[in-house]
């Protein structure tokens, strides 16, 4: 009976520091690890102000992106893959697509 006793007030303590985990961590989970619901996307042009090759980063003078509810605006983003950027200059104009995961965005395309 101690034992069974024992086992059941394991098993709720358990569970209840689980939960308050899974409470306190739920945020920054969903930031972090970015689960497919929350990912946004959106679609504008813009002319490259700034291209950083090393990080793999894009500075554009973007038009409205409406998926993601940001204005007009000039911006840096990081890029997918730094080999998107082999063939674009300052100036440029491009067409791109942003993804948000909820706390970063990316350039998922561009051209
Ligand atoms: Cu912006």
């Amino acid at each position: 009976m101690k034992a069974f006793l024992f086992i059941v007030l394991f098993a709720v303590a358990g569970a209840g520091s689980a939960f308050a985990q899974t409470k306190s961590g739920a945020q920054h989970l969903a930031q972090a690890q970015a689960p497919a619901a929350s990912q946004k996307t959106g679609k504008s042009t813009g002319l490259i102000q700034q291209i950083d090759r090393e990080k793999g980063a894009i500075t554009i003078k973007h038009g409205p992106l409406q998926g993601l509810d940001m204005p007009a605006m000039t911006m840096s983003f990081p890029v997918k893959d730094k080999a998107m950027l082999t063939n674009l200059q300052p100036l440029q104009k491009v067409e791109f697509e942003l993804a948000y995961d909820g706390r970063n965005y990316l350039v998922t395309k561009i051209k």
